[in-house]
């Protein structure tokens, strides 16, 4: 024991692989969770060899775990999870004791840039490097114009280095071709959010967690996504009264197990039950009429549409019973509070932004938002998925902004020294499946990409690896290792990544961390900031007084002016300095200049950011993406109050048939984290799960007379996988990979070579209105194989 009540589980986290989320701290509703200091060192190394403790936050997923990097001789050696922060007290789960640091000091990263000559890809300096690209660019600039560049970046980097791209893409270039991996993971969280309330920003907090009476997860399996915040639920699940929790999954995941109704749907089917329980809330008088009646819009159009769907016609549909539907809908529509959380088995399945919108209406209906235990978690995946969001990298203008009022342009426009006209607004930004459709036809012909490896995470892999692999299309990746995508580009750059370089990021509810530099680079790696400003700075961008756009020295002055676009927008930091962040552990916007404390939850006073000059969209069409428009938008005199939005419901893209008979849905391993290059750089968590599985129910598998181990050919109309069998309690016609393996297994020999990657099946589509493509759907048939193992 340090402190009172904190334990410190340095030996124990030895074990933390198979103990996922480590000794259980229960607590009753609406105490305080309990501390628990998690901490792993390295194999030899004791607490007092440590040199420093650096301040940090885990970078594996957007729980944003509080922690202390441990630094012997130069090297990182460890971490520990803060007592004082916000929202680990202490916990680090596998993800963040082994990858964070085992990933970073590895003997393969990137040390230096590489060039493409004759076909291969050589060492070269960084003068030649960045001499290559800004030739590139600027020929392209003035041949063909700012369309010709398109960036692709990540939900990984720091808000420092976002905001610089932003600015870079759309003051210096004037492109609208810029999108993030965020796009494939947590576009439809910032879309159902704007749709409903008028701007991005999460309306509820992890406390809500320690006070609900029912908790929702809606597609999210957060024991495996999020452990520490599952431990958690599970601290409160063993504790005096207990929340009851209700998951809509089609596996039989960890969570699916604790509760007390599991709703396995049909992938791809998530609106028709959404709808059913929005049918089932109105139809049992469950609504808090005052409360819909003074702070929304759209309810008449609302209850059409879930007048038609009744839990017997909705249980038709999804496949689970209609009984199950009712008594998910009488626990939300009686419980005093409600927390739900969305991930992404509603954002990457069919009309996900229609379905992500339900759980915002049923909290809405019941009038139960911005209270204790009663609020909405739209997740987010990335550990800086929200930056990328707020800043504007992913292609939205910078501080949710709406591009379509020319006010918020002038104001960047003035920010920023340049002519409105520069700045992309005629139409909307270009999403990232529609960014690789130009460069397919040709239109883009300078791709960068930074912190992401598209060759493995976006769908219908072969299309892709022909896109990147276009002669004519200059590609630039900067990475830590040299990936499935980087072996592919014309220019690697090797980047500085976490505890290498300083910079804040920002959690699921808003929670800002500060990430302070421990450790050198390996080589000559640099800090994605320095490349970015470096490019900056050689492409002579300036500002229309003259002065370069980018004057800053380093993240402080990235932070700084970051700052300022945030002042009176809803993520305002104008209020968070680094110091601040060196002294709280943890902050959450918005916290204006001046201020000294946040509030925890949004919309308590149910003021919703829909006025038309401060909204950051007019909103769409659920069902066809249809842009609105400042005159319809206005019309309805929305003023503050929130949208109760639906969609007809349309089913899945690629239904199963005959040919392809099976539903094939796609998502995560507790072990490993997207195209592994961390976590497969960690001996213990590769040792856990080294290679590809498929998981087929216990009747699919018996009618194909599979049983666990059996290799089959899982099969779609765009590719192919080999892998062993596990017969899980999936639902029965569904078939389910983890999509972090690589194309190939990597083969002893050419004849072992064989496909592993979930990717090669999945299908070209996306969501009309958040774009986000569809991950968890399509048809496939399975067949047994043999193959060597
Ligand atoms: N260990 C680990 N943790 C991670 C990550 C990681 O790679 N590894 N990545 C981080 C990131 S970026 C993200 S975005 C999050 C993602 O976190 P999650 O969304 O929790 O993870 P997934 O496994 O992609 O999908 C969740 C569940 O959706 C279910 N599902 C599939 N199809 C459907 C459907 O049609 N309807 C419903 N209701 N459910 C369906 C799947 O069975 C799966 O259990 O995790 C974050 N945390
Ligand atoms: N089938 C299927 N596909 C999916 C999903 C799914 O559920 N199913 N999920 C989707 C989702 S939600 C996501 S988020 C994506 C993730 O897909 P990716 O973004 O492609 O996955 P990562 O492996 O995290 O790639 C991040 C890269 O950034 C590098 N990197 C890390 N830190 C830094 C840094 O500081 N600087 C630089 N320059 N590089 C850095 C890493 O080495 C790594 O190569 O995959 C998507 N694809
Ligand atoms: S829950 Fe997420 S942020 Fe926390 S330690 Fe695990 S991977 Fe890191
Ligand atoms: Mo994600």
């Amino acid at each position: 024991m340090t402190d009172e009540g904190t334990t410190v589980t340095t030996g124990a986290a030895r074990g933390r692989v198979r103990d996922v989320w480590g000794h259980r701290t229960p607590f009753g509703r609406g105490d305080r969770w309990p501390d628990r200091a998690d901490q792993l060192l390295a194999e030899g190394i004791a607490e007092e060899d440590v040199d420093r403790w650096v301040r940090s936050a885990c970078a594996l997923c957007s729980n944003g775990c509080g922690c202390d990097i441990a630094v012997k001789d130069g090297r990182m050696v460890g971490i520990r999870g803060r007592i004082d922060d916000a929202i680990n007290h202490g916990r680090l789960g596998p993800k963040g004791l082994y990858a964070s640091w085992q990933g970073m000091e590895h003997h393969d990263r990137l040390t230096t840039p590489l060039v493409r000559r004759d076909g291969e890809l050589v060492p070269a300096s960084w003068d030649e490097a960045m001499a290559m690209i800004v030739e590139r660019s600027r020929a392209l600039l003035d041949e063909v114009g700012p369309l010709s560049h398109g960036f692709y970046t990540s939900g990984q980097l720091f808000l420092e280095e976002y905001y610089a791209l932003a600015v870079i893409g759309k003051a210096g270039i004037g492109t609208p071709h810029m999108d993030g991996n965020t796009r494939l993971c947590t576009a439809t969280a910032a879309s159902s959010l704007k749709e409903t309330f008028g701007a991005d920003g999460q309306p509820g907090c992890y406390e809500d967690i320690d006070e609900c009476d029912a908790l929702f997860l809606f597609g999210h399996n957060m024991a495996a996504t999020q452990t520490v915040l599952w431990s958690r639920v599970l601290d409160r699940l063993d504790g005096p009264e207990p929340p009851v929790l209700v998951v809509v999954d089609p596996r039989e995941t960890p969570v699916a197990k604790r509760a007390v109704v599991h709703l396995a749907v049909n992938p791809g089917t998530n609106l028709a039950l959404m709808l059913a329980l929005v049918h089932e809330v109105l139809a049992n008088g469950w609504a808090d009429d005052a409360y819909v009646t003074a702070h929304t819009l759209g309810l008449d159009a609302l209850r059409r549409e879930a007048e038609q769907w009744s839990p017997e016609r909705a249980a038709e549909v999804c496949g689970v019973a209609a009984s199950d539907i009712r008594e998910a809908a009488r626990i939300f529509g009686t419980s005093e509070r409600v927390l739900s959380t969305v991930l992404q088995g509603f954002y990457q399945s069919s009309q996900a932004t229609a379905a992500s919108c339900q759980v915002n209406n049923l909290h809405l209906l019941r009038g139960m938002i911005g209270r204790p235990g009663a609020g909405i978690l739209q997740m987010n995946g990335q550990p800086t998925a929200q930056n990328n969001r707020e800043t504007g990298a992913d292609g939205d203008l910078p501080g949710f902004r709406n591009w379509e009022n020319p006010d918020h342009v002038a104001e960047l426009a003035r920010l920023w020294g340049v002519d409105p006209l520069v700045i992309p607004h005629w139409a909307p930004p270009t999403h990232a499946m529609q960014l690789f459709r130009y460069v397919e036809q040709g239109s883009i012909r300078f791709l960068w990409i930074s912190a992401t490896n598209p060759a493995v995470s976006l769908p219908q892999l072969s299309r892709i690896r022909d896109i990147l692999a276009k002669p004519e299309t200059f590609v630039v990746v900067q990475d830590l290792f040299l990936t499935e995508t980087a072996e592919l580009a014309d220019v690697v750059l090797p980047a500085a990544g976490w505890g290498e370089k300083t910079g804040t990021f920002t959690n699921a509810t808003r929670t800002v961390h500060l990430s302070e530099q421990a450790v050198e680079p390996p080589g000559e790696a640099r800090a994605d900031l320095d490349i970015f400003l470096d490019y900056a700075r050689r492409m002579d961008f300036r500002r229309d007084d003259g002065r370069p756009l980018l004057e800053w020295a380093g993240p402080d002055d990235a932070y700084r002016a970051w700052q300022e676009c945030s002042r009176g927008r809803p993520c305002d930091y104008t209020g968070i300095s680094y110091d601040d962040l060196r002294r709280e552990s943890g902050i959450q916007w918005p916290r204006r200049e001046g201020e000294t404390t946040s509030i925890r939850r949004l919309y308590a006073d149910a003021d919703f950011p829909t006025y038309p000059e401060y909204c950051e969209t007019y909103g769409h069409d659920l069902a066809t993406g249809a842009d609105v428009g400042e005159q319809a938008f206005s019309a309805q005199r929305p003023d503050g109050r929130a949208f109760l939005k639906a969609a007809a419901y349309s089913g899945p893209h690629e239904p199963p048939d005959d040919g392809y008979p099976l539903r094939f849905t796609t998502g995560r391993s507790v072990y490993h984290f997207h195209t592994r290059t961390k976590t497969a750089r960690s001996p213990e968590l590769d040792a856990a799960a080294p290679s590809v599985w498929v998981e087929l129910a216990e009747a699919d598998a018996a009618a194909r007379g599979l049983g666990d181990g059996d290799m089959v050919e899982v099969r779609s109309r765009r590719g192919r996988l080999v892998a062993p069998v596990r017969v899980t309690g999936i639902r029965p016609g569904t078939v389910f990979a983890p999509f972090h393996y690589g194309y190939w297994d990597a083969p002893e020999s050419a004849e072992q070579r064989r496909p592993t990657a979930a990717n090669e099946l999945t299908i070209t589509e996306w969501d009309p209105v958040s774009k986000q493509p569809v991950f968890k759907t399509a048809a496939v048939r399975v067949t047994r194989v043999e193959v060597e193992r």
